[in-house]
């Protein structure tokens, strides 16, 4: 049974309103990165990294899956074999379009974490610093956001639906971030067709057998049309 394993990053959502993290105006211009996406960042300024995530919940909550999101989801329902979306986004908008097998890797707005026992339940809409966790009631509520230095989450997982991958499409992400940018390298070593949606090559644009240039929204359906002919 044919196996499509799928990378997606802030570029599927960035037609949807969400900003990414590298183009001029990104959320990382406003922010820098040692601020915000670190444990480090959090401790020394709890207040500034829930109030960043509190401001990214808010416009993720308001924001539509744009036809990117719709094309994959139709994928997974009608493809014969197996569809995985594994993704570097913590919005919610593979959910919001319907895919159901959607891993990710680097935490969910929608889910807040306890520091203390690694509980976790769904997140307020507004974080604070020093929330007590649900379960242990400790004051040690965080965002449950996967930040620099820190495992990505489901790697054993991860590692193997690549291993068994016949195609891989990597979408929308600039090839920063490890183990995601590695993930095509692993996906060629188990024989996997490769593929990757992006407006310009990404970092490692070179490891792919195939490279398709256009805003998601316009690529990802015709890919997926051409897919379900068979
Ligand atoms: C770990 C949090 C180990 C949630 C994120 C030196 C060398 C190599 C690696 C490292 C190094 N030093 C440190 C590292 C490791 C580090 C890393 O890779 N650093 C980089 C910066 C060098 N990685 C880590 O720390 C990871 N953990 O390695 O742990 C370990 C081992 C043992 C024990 C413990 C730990 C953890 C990384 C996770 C960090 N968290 N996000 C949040 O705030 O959102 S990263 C964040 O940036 C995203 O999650 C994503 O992963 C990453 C990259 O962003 P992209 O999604 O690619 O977005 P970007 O803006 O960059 O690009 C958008 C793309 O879309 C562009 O290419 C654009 O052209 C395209 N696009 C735009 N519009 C469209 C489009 N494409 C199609 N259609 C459109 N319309």
């Amino acid at each position: 049974m044919q196996k499509i394993v799928i990378l997606t990053g802030a570029g599927i959502s960035a037609e949807s309103g969400l900003g990414t993290f590298r183009a001029e105006g990104g959320l990382w211009a406003q922010h820098r990165i040692e601020d915000v996406a670190t444990p480090e960042g959090f401790a020394r300024d709890p207040k500034l990294v829930v109030d960043f995530y509190n401001a990214r919940r808010a416009q993720a909550a308001e924001a539509a899956p744009n036809a990117g999101h719709i094309a994959l989801a139709e994928l997974e329902e009608a493809f014969s074999g197996e569809v995985v979306v594994i993704t570097q986004n913590v919005d919610d908008l593979h959910e919001k379009a319907g895919s159901r097998k959607v891993m990710h890797m680097h935490g969910a707005l929608k889910s807040a974490l306890c520091a203390a026992c690694d509980h976790r339940w769904p997140a307020p809409l507004a974080m604070a610093p020093g929330d007590t966790c649900p379960a242990c009631q400790a004051p040690t509520a965080r965002p449950d956001i996967v930040w620099f230095g820190e495992m990505p989450y489901d790697m054993d997982e991860i590692f193997d639906h690549l291993a068994g991958a016949d195609v891989f499409a990597s979408i929308g992400t600039s090839g920063n971030v490890y183990p995601a940018a590695g993930f095509v390298a692993e996906a060629r070593r188990s024989g996997a067709h490769t593929v990757e949606f992006n407006l310009e090559p990404s970092l490692v644009g070179s490891q792919f057998d195939d490279i398709r240039i256009g805003p998601a929204s316009q690529t990802l359906p015709l890919w997926v049309s051409e897919l379900l002919k068979g």
